[in-house]
């Protein structure tokens, strides 16, 4: 990773509060020792009040959503002069998530917020304003650590909160519905209270690659084409539990050789089929004790393709071999889908603004496909969206020594406050004309 990048000219305020907090927000976790932070966490709530006071230094609303979404908002230029209310004036909105996974490191997510806000202060910084609002999201639940199901936090944001999701359990089998009541908030009108958010002229979101093509090409920045499809599936295999030392290897129906299989064949067939990509994240065995026979163990497992169709087709023969081999052992496999979204396109308008912006300041900027999920893919449903990667060191991600490099870091403010002025200079038509 190049030390000595040509810094773009950012004010130096901007940038030494840029790179504070993101060290500052890296170590507001729940767990000693390593960043994990869940949505309804109080390091989430920790999250937030440094948020506020940032918020409210640079003179702007700070506010948070039932669940638990953080918006900061830059009012339009005529806003004092004009008689409409920020609900009824065109936003733009730039953000990312504030939730980790576990043993996450300080870039995912958080990046794209703290970006946005520096994005504000560098536009103040150059005595800009806009034609319409600015909204600065930190979503709630990107990862879906707490409850295994991703986006509740754009979702709600987006007026696309499901009703049953009230009734997800984490892992202390608390529900969603009993967190939002200790927090004073009724679950009832989370979703009667919902709508989908008016005027939004897009959405931008700066996230870290994940991945290694922006390192192998030598580039601080890349414009996103398309979120890869993705869908998340719980598998519960149901065996017969038995004393480890008096039951025969011909009588037993052990749950965790049955799951053993599957996860072996899940990743044969992963890599027998290109551009597919398959994780068993997560195992539970039960009873759990070392002289007893697994009675039923649950495996979580994540599926994505760039292409839907070819997800689907996936999925189908992923099921028919491992229900046939579960059946083989006697075995009841219970397959639940618990989330499906589609490849979702980025908007043309707004990848031209965020190419021309990023071209203008580092040349040649590649366009990338994003194997990784984005809160971008929930609001794609709302509102044009746009998203730049930052490089990241070896690719790495979801893992503690995840890093970004300070110029690139910088040059992601300062191409999306570019592309801000370009959506500004079209206005008022869509970004996508
Ligand atoms: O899993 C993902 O792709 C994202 O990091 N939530
Ligand atoms: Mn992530
Ligand atoms: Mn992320």
């Amino acid at each position: 990773m190049e030390a000595d990048l040509p810094r773009p000219s950012l004010h130096p305020e901007v940038v030494a509060r840029l790179h504070s907090r993101l060290k500052e927000l890296g170590t507001i976790s729940e767990e000693p020792g390593k960043l994990t932070r869940r949505i309804f966490s109080s390091a989430m709530d920790s999250v937030h009040q440094r948020f506020h006071e940032w918020a409210d230094a640079a003179g702007l609303h700070f506010s948070v959503d039932a669940l638990q979404n953080m918006k900061i908002r830059w009012p339009s230029a005529d806003s004092a002069l004009s008689t409409t209310t920020h609900k009824t004036r065109e936003v733009l909105v730039i953000g990312s998530h504030l939730d980790t996974v576990r043993n996450a490191g300080r870039f995912d997510g958080a990046l794209g917020v703290v970006t946005a806000l520096a994005c504000v202060e560098q536009l103040q910084a150059w005595g800009r304003t806009l034609p319409f609002d600015l909204e600065v999201v930190g979503f709630s639940d990107e990862e879906g650590l707490r409850f295994q199901t991703a986006y509740l936090g754009s979702s709600h944001y987006a007026g696309l909160f499901r009703p049953e999701w009230l009734t997800l359990r984490d892992e202390s089998g608390q529900t969603l519905a009993h967190l939002l009541e200790n927090r004073g908030i009724n679950p009832s009108l989370v979703c009667t209270r919902q709508k989908a958010p008016t005027g939004v002229l897009g959405y931008l979101e700066v996230h870290i690659e994940q991945g290694p093509q922006l390192e192998a090409l030598g580039i601080s920045v890349g414009v996103v084409s398309a979120i890869a499809a993705q869908t998340r599936a719980r598998l519960r295999f149901t065996g017969k539990s038995g004393h480890a030392g008096t039951t025969p290897m011909t009588l037993r129906r052990d749950a965790l050789c049955a799951a053993a299989e599957a996860i072996l064949e899940i990743e044969e067939l992963a890599r027998s089929m290109d551009g597919l990509r398959a994780t068993v994240g997560q195992i539970r065995v039960e009873p759990g004790a070392s002289n007893v026979i697994p009675e039923w163990v649950v495996l979580s497992l994540d599926i994505r393709h760039e292409d839907g169709h070819r997800l689907e087709e996936a999925v189908k023969e992923f099921k028919d071999r491992i229900e046939k081999q579960a059946e083989a052992r006697g075995i009841q496999l219970d397959w639940e889908i618990l989330q499906q979204g589609p490849s979702v396109p980025m908007d043309p308008g707004l990848q031209s603004h965020l190419q021309r912006a990023a071209e203008s300041r580092q040349g040649r900027t590649p366009i990338l496909a994003s194997g990784a999920g984005h809160d971008a893919a929930v609001m794609a449903r709302v509102c044009p969206v746009g998203m730049l990667f930052v490089r990241c060191r070896d690719g790495l991600s979801h893992h503690p020594d995840e890093w970004a490099s300070p110029p690139d870091i910088e040059m992601g403010v300062a191409v999306v406050a570019d592309a801000i002025l370009a959506v500004a200079n079209a206005y008022p038509k869509e970004p996508h004309s």
